[in-house]
């Protein structure tokens, strides 16, 4: 039977890459994000191979995440899969220096936000005891790096978090699994520095992992058979052997 994911973060990056390869595989699509034209324009693409909803709403505002969720038409109102993927950094600064307002942003999307979309989609999986939620964590959240204090704090979280969802939903049969990505070359960057040209620099002179690596990893993993589950990937491209060790030409 055709399956439903609904995808957070869809409209760029590792997101954006899951739900080509998802359409790919013919699973129908609910994505998310709050570019609407972006997610018009992807719709627009991927309704060629797949059923595809759009959802707007800001993961930090958890009235809206419940509301979106909640209107879903019947044809896919029941997810079969959950990938928590929103997020980002904001700055990169030393904690005696570090803004305030990129801290809220980091664990108000990275940490709260997921919770939040998490709540609305878990009863579902419960009632019918069956589904998959994917966590997109990352390196940041195995290893602290200079400046990355927040951020890493904050990935730290979903793994603590990913590690109780499995705990609990246990005894429902639900799958839980992070994928957890060193240097990936999306828009991380452009919106951790702002805009700023530090952002140019970051991919610079290796070859990082591409949007679509993460994407064909996190295929893998919702097409296992039923008894088992990747609970916990940690993928770097060959050049990186840790947050801080990047090999460059
Ligand atoms: P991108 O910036 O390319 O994509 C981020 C996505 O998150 C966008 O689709 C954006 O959509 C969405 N998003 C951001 N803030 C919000 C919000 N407040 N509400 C709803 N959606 C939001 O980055 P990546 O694809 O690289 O990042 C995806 C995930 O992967 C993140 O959790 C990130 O921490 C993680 N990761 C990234 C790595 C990297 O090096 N790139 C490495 C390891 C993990 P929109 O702006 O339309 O709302
Ligand atoms: C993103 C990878 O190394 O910039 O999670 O933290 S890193």
């Amino acid at each position: 039977m055709k399956r439903t994911a609904l995808i957070t973060g869809a409209t760029s990056g590792i997101g954006r890459a899951t739900a080509h390869e998802f359409a790919k595989h013919n699973i129908n699509l609910v994505l998310c994000g709050r570019r609407q034209l972006r997610l018009d324009s992807i719709q627009k693409a991927l309704s060629r191979e797949t059923d595809v909803h759009t959802l707007n709403f800001d993961v930090r505002n958890r009235e809206d995440v419940l509301k979106a969720i909640d209107s879903l038409p019947e044809d896919f109102k029941n997810i079969d899969i959950l990938i928590n993927n929103a997020g980002n950094a904001h700055g990169l600064d030393p904690i005696e220096t570090g803004n305030l307002d990129d801290w809220d942003a980091m664990m108000d999307i990275n940490v709260k936000g997921l919770l939040y979309v998490s709540k609305a989609v878990i009863p579902g999986m419960t009632e019918r005891k069956s589904g998959h939620i994917i966590n997109i964590g990352s390196s940041a959240g195995k290893e602290v790096y200079p400046k990355g204090n927040v951020y890493c704090g904050s990935k730290h979280a979903v793994l603590a978090i990913t590690e109780g969802m499995r705990i609990d939903l246990n005894p429902y049969g639900i799958k839980v699994s992070a994928i957890n990505p060193g240097l990936v070359e999306t828009e991380f960057s452009d919106v951790r520095f702002k805009g700023g040209a530090q952002a140019d620099n970051v991919y610079k002179g290796y070859k990082a992992l591409q949007a679509e690596d993460v994407a064909e990893v996190i295929h893998f993993a919702v097409t296992r058979p039923a008894h088992v589950n990747i609970a916990d990937v940690l993928m770097f491209c060959t050049a990186q052997a840790s947050s801080t060790i990047v090999k460059k030409n």
